[in-house]
């Protein structure tokens, strides 16, 4: 890689050097660094703060080659994010790998049993995983006969086991409609009564910060519905995560990504770039309307640069008329500057940006590790869009999932992704009503 037509120039701030380098380079420039000094004043005090900023136009050394093998391609991706990732700030270098070693005793949520693509730390300790289970995780099916009969025999025994549980859940709750007449069920296998089993699940609901009137309108709605599903199946079907894979969740090919300033939006749309590139040899555009940080405009030019994929910043929201209408693309994704809930100056110019992208789905992502009533905050104030679906972030970072059930559990919209550390790209799942439900309910991600 090497810099073509580098010049340096003064600029404001961040967003005006970004500006000024679009402007006298193209919208390939690149900003290679800035440095601030005081401009004016007297012997360097009282002035105005400025940065000297040097931008360039990054050139690849040898053309790349046309099409390599699909691991190849993910492999080089890992790689080249592992190194950028000790010189890239945005990209933080502690990954969520702790390097603690596991043991039986390990609480669920810290075991680190998520798919793994071979890195280069990866490749040394252990088994890189195939490219299969990579494509399970974004929801495509086994492909070998070993495999579905691996999948089906777990199936079964997962189907077995809710039956055995729904069995139980309903003798308990007959043994207190029939008035205590029944014979008692064995203490080991169930508690006595209705009352307990109620109690238990309350008990369990605000230990992962559930909201106590919420936990027992739900206990109460739950005890009047007429199904005769255990409750942790009542759970999983009173909410919405219906799609089965990566395309139908993204509900569109025109996708914008709102969100709270770090909650991963950037980091999101990087994986479902991947995935889309790389698994559906989608034809993807990468679009950013971050212009206020250069650090964010950087961040998703080099994932798009890594992915070989285009990516175009946004300066004016008319910007996007151009780009809605490019022939060749069959995905765009488009990223947007992390606002506060409580800035509506900013949440205004979120909503001119919609209207001139008219996406065709709008994703909310929320922190999991965040309070209910942020949540609940964010999701309101940022209304002013229609947010058609919701996807949860950094599930890997909280043992209390409650927020997440609750808000699931409160609203209709449906939650397309889940992501799980800040692997690119494999931390992200489609979401399911059974990952949710279990994940909550079960201490956090892992189980
Ligand atoms: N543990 C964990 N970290 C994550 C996850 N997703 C993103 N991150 C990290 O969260 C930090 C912020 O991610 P970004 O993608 O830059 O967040 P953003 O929402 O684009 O941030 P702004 O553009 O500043 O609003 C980075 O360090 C990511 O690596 C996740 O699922 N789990
Ligand atoms: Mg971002």
């Amino acid at each position: 890689m090497r810099v073509v037509q580098q010049i340096t120039f003064e600029a404001k701030d961040d967003a005006e050097a970004i500006r000024i380098a679009a402007d006298r380079l193209g919208r390939d420039a690149v900003v290679l660094s800035t440095r601030p000094v005081n401009k004016g004043g007297f012997l360097g005090l009282f002035g105005k703060p400025a940065l000297v900023v040097t931008a360039g136009i990054l050139e690849e050394d040898e053309p790349k080659k046309k099409e390599e093998p699909i691991g190849d391609r993910v492999r080089a991706f890992q790689q080249l994010l592992e190194g950028k990732r000790d010189s890239f700030p945005v990209v933080p270098s502690e990954g969520r790998s702790s390097g603690k070693k596991e043991t039986d005793d390990t609480p669920v949520g810290e075991r680190e049993d998520r798919v793994e693509l071979s890195s280069p730390v990866a490749t040394a300790s252990r088994p890189s995983v195939s490219r299969e289970k990579v494509a399970q995780a974004y929801g495509k099916g086994p492909n070998s006969v070993e495999e579905r009969d691996n999948k089906n025999l777990s199936d079964d025994v997962e189907r077995i086991q809710r039956t055995l549980s729904s069995v139980l859940e309903r003798l308990d709750r007959a043994s207190v409609s029939d008035g205590g007449t029944e014979k008692p069920p064995e203490p080991r296998l169930a508690p006595s009564s209705m009352d307990d089993c109620r109690e238990r699940w309350r008990h369990m609901l605000l230990e992962i910060d559930m909201t106590e009137s919420f936990v027992d309108a739900l206990l109460e709605r739950y005890r009047g519905s007429l199904d005769d599903l255990s409750f942790k199946d009542w759970l999983k079907e009173s909410i919405r995560a219906p799609f089965r894979d990566v395309i139908s969740a993204l509900g569109g090919s025109r996708v914008m990504f709102i969100g709270p300033t770090g909650v991963g939006k950037t980091t999101t749309i990087a994986k479902l770039a991947a995935a889309n590139s790389l698994w559906e040899d989608r034809k993807v555009l990468l679009a950013t309307a971050d212009t206020y940080r250069i650090a964010a405009v950087e961040q998703l030019r080099t994932y798009a640069k890594i992915l070989g994929v285009p990516v175009e910043v946004i300066f004016d929201p008319q910007d996007l008329k151009g780009i809605r209408e490019k022939r060749d693309v069959e995905l765009i994704l488009l990223d947007t500057a992390g606002r506060s809930q409580r800035d509506s100056r900013r949440l205004d110019e979120a909503k001119e940006l919609y209207e001139a992208f008219a996406p065709e789905s709008v994703h909310l992502v929320i922190s999991a590790s965040s309070k209910y009533r942020d949540m609940l905050d964010v999701i309101e104030r940022m209304g002013n869009m229609p947010i058609s679906h919701l996807i949860f972030t950094k599930l890997d970072e909280t043992l209390t999932l409650g927020p997440v059930l609750e808000i699931a559990l409160n609203f209709d919209i449906p939650i397309s992704f889940l992501t799980v550390g800040q692997n690119v790209p494999n931390d992200i799942e489609v979401a399911s009503t059974d990952r949710i439900v279990n994940m909550a309910l079960g201490g956090g991600y892992g189980d």
